[in-house]
């Protein structure tokens, strides 16, 4: 076990053997691992990213009392969708900084759960929408104020669209596709800003990172009991978020999966997915809303993609990579799939008005 796991470990779980520790699951920015002690009780470490999160203990403070308030909300509802706590060492604290400077932190492990890559059915991307509609509408009453913003800009294109403009101007090698590809679309960046500032559509509390993956579903796949990895809720649009999930569903080959050329946004998947969150609370979006609900796919792949050619050009600083290639193959997805969305425009913007 590295040393640093184990000085962590021994942190917050002071006397107690730890005799299995793995990685678990494929997040892009923090480190995490699984760990097991010798009396079967199961563990999340993880090591916070500090190119990502600046100020861990601003994070961790929000992961406190976000995990707190979903349990008190989770009381009042009949579910069996549950949280994670976060677990504090002897002395009560949430975060360790080891030697190097890295924020640690322990997390319980949600037994009986699977997480998934990719989507293979309709009923999995219903469940899904099922259970970000729930995460909506349980952190819908907590008071914004509550919450400290730990990425300010998160979600906000046009800042993107900037930073990648300033770092044009300082790179020599740039992908010819991927910046022609940008430029066709520099005008549809301010899309959600400008019906923010119209005031057609108000913050709210968000997950900022609902991707497949970050669903926990029961073993046998039937229903999700949890959404994980909440170091990104925020105030923000619920249009965030149906984007950001909408993206990652109803991509059949995920991420990483496949080239460029063989990325699809599936349509089947894109209305069982919507079903279930509207069935879940229909009364969390507004009508002006509902209108934006494709093109706010769009420009979250696009944002995603953008993200992903800006971190390459940059350098590879922001997300993990296995190599320098990485983040450009990923964009290159990202943009396939935006060519998708925009191809099937008029089919999707159907299925939204006839739910
Ligand atoms: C990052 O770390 P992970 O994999 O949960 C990123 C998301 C992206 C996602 C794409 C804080 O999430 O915004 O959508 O990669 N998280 C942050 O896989 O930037
Ligand atoms: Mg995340």
């Amino acid at each position: 076990m590295p040393a640093d796991c184990r000085q962590a470990l021994s942190f917050f779980l002071p006397g107690v053997a730890v005799n299995r520790l793995g990685p678990l699951g494929e997040g892009n920015v923090n480190d995490t691992w699984l760990a097991v002690s010798d009396t079967g009780n199961k563990y999340v470490l993880q090591r916070l990213n500090p190119n990502v999160f600046p100020d861990p203990a601003l994070v961790q403070d929000n992961l406190s009392t976000l995990t707190s308030y979903l349990r008190l909300q989770l009381e009042k509802v009949d579910t069996d969708f549950t949280v994670f706590r976060v677990r504090r060492s002897p002395e009560g604290f949430a975060g360790y900084v080891s030697p190097d400077g890295s924020w640690w932190r322990l997390l319980s492990y949600i037994d009986n759960s699977r997480a998934l890559n990719t989507v293979a059915t309709p009923e999995q991307a219903r469940e899904i929408g099922r259970g970000l509609g729930l995460f909506h509408h349980l952190t819908s009453s907590l008071p914004s104020s509550f919450l400290n913003d730990p990425l300010p800009g998160f979600h906000v294109t046009p800042l993107y669209l900037e930073q990648y403009d300033t770092l044009l101007q300082q790179v020599q090698n740039y992908a010819t596709d991927c910046r022609d590809f940008i430029e066709d679309r520099r005008q549809d960046v301010s899309l959600l800003e400008d019906a923010r500032t119209r005031k057609t559509i108000r913050l709210r509390i968000i997950h900022g990172d609902p991707k497949v993956a970050n669903f926990l579903f029961t073993e046998d796949l039937s229903r999700v009991i949890s959404l994980i990895d909440l170091d990104t809720v925020k105030p923000g649009l619920l249009l965030h978020d149906l984007g950001d999930c909408l993206r990652s569903c109803c991509n059949r080959s995920g991420e990483e999966g496949h080239a460029a050329g063989d990325v699809t946004f599936d349509q089947e998947l894109f209305a069982a997915m919507l079903q279930g969150y509207f069935r879940s609370k229909t009364d969390m979006l507004t009508t002006d809303e509902t209108h934006l609900i494709v093109d706010s796919v769009r420009l979250i792949s696009f944002e995603l993609g953008l993200r992903f050619y800006t971190d390459y050009l940059a350098g590879n600083h922001y997300f993990k990579v296995h190599s320098p290639e990485h983040n450009l193959f990923r964009a290159r997805i990202q943009f396939a799939l935006v060519r998708s969305i925009e191809s099937q425009y008029n089919e999707l913007v159907k299925i939204v008005s006839a739910l």
